[in-house]
């Protein structure tokens, strides 16, 4: 299966220079969030050695590790907490057998709502892309090599990425010569013609069957436990059953977090105490979910432990669990990124994706910022669907990312 060959893929694609930066990244995120009280419980990390970021993938998932079957049954029922739960029960298990069947279209109105919503966040990123490319074109007559050379600078300002951005270009270059374009400004058309086929390519569209487990993954801020909550009300709305299972436990506020989510949709949340095995904590969730026959299970996750090594080790633990224990489940590893991060979301995916077999990704943050060309970059360099798109914090702040739409909210005046 390869959700889960997916940690002890022996992946030989890593190249240095992405990854040292990344592990930096994550490093220095930990740093960063590091406040005072978790500083007092955590005296030994803080002392202990620096990460070093010259360490690939590879050698900081150990080999006994991989031997390792994972958490025992057995272990689980001696050492496990008791089970909590939230949310009425009763009614969960109702929802779940008078569940339709059917995907009830949202209605109109909301959608249009909606569409407006991605629009207006996307505002920024529309000025960012469209006014470097503007400029340019401005001070041309004629198309030449050095129109190509400033549109290419203009693209990788604009967030969209290196080799993304030379990409389009090359295309543009093709199309001009095909059509046998000669007036600057039809250039534009065509770069925007580029990126929407670039964001359209591939993906068929997700279906979920039942039962299935979502990994929600990424470093800690992203928006995980946000586009949890936006997902089960989501997926709610389209009438499936869905549970939660409270995999961060590295702090009481994440698990609460999760808690309130839940309570907002009225939805069963399985949880341990903090810094309780998050493992153990899926283990009761798929055995939760099994019994009740809920058809998703989405299992919030850690963004930061005290190293790299920690998370990876953490999340292919918990990997290993769900494909043991839910072997009949469709599994999704869902990565979640930041858009307002730029170049970073784009670091942090290929990292992530050297150690998992990601299934999508979810790109949040796009209201607002001027950084959402890198959904370009990410679509074309990751070779991983994108799921959903979020645009803000509340509840119905979430999407199916829709490279149509998108691209009609990014570029149409
Ligand atoms: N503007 C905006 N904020 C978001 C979005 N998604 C998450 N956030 C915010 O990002 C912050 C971190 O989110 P959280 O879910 O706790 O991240 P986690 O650490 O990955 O679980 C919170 O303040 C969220 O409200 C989004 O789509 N738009
Ligand atoms: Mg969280």
């Amino acid at each position: 299966m390869a959700f889960f060959d997916f940690f002890k893929k022996n992946k030989k694609t890593s190249e240095p220079e992405q990854t040292s930066p990344l592990a930096e990244e994550l490093e220095a995120e930990e740093a960063e969030t590091e406040d005072e009280e978790e500083e007092e419980e955590e005296q030994p990390e803080a002392e202990a050695p620096v990460y070093d970021d010259t360490e690939d993938i590879e050698e900081v998932l150990p080999v006994e590790y991989d031997s390792e079957n994972g958490v025992e049954p057995e272990e689980e029922e001696e050492d496990r907490e008791p089970v909590e739960e939230t949310a009425e029960e009763g009614e969960e298990a109702e929802e779940a057998e008078e569940a339709p069947d059917t995907e009830a279209e949202p209605p109109k109105e909301e959608k249009q709502g909606f569409f407006a919503k991605i629009k207006s966040g996307l505002l920024k990123t529309r000025n960012n892309i469209m006014s470097g490319i503007e400029q340019v074109l401005n001070g041309f007559s004629e198309i030449d090599d050095d129109l190509y050379d400033e549109l290419e600078e203009a693209l990788i300002m604009a967030d969209i990425g290196v080799d993304t951005s030379c990409e389009i270009i090359d295309r543009v270059r093709k199309l001009v010569k095909e059509e046998k374009v000669k007036e600057v400004r039809e250039v534009k058309d065509l770069i925007v013609r580029v990126i929407t086929d670039m964001l359209a390519q591939g993906d068929e569209p997700l279906e979920l069957e039942s039962p299935s487990v979502l990994l929600v993954i990424g470093v800690n801020g992203v928006g995980k436990t946000t586009t949890i909550g936006k997902l089960t009300s989501y997926y709610k709305g389209e009438g499936k059953s869905v549970m939660l299972a409270a995999a961060d436990t590295f702090r009481a506020a994440a698990i609460d977090q999760l808690m309130v989510w839940g309570e907002r949709s009225n939805t069963t949340v399985i949880k341990h105490s903090e810094n309780s095995d998050p493992a153990a904590v899926v283990f009761d969730a798929v055995a939760a979910a099994k019994n009740r026959n809920t058809d998703i299970l989405i299992c919030d996750t850690a963004g930061r432990l005290h190293n790299k090594k920690n998370l990876m080790n953490e999340l292919a633990k918990i990997a290993r669990v769900i494909s043991r224990e839910y072997e009949n489940a469709h599994k999704e590893v869902f990565l979640v990124l930041d858009a307002t991060t730029g170049q970073n979301a784009l670091q942090q995916a290929k990292l992530f994706k050297e150690a998992a077999d990601i299934t999508g990704i979810i790109l949040t943050k796009l209201d607002g910022t001027a950084k959402g060309g890198i959904i370009i970059a990410i679509k074309n360099e990751l070779q991983i669907p994108i799921r959903f798109i979020g645009v803000g914090e509340g509840i119905d702040d979430l999407r199916p990312f829709n490279a149509e739409e998108f691209a009609k909210a990014l570029f149409e005046s």
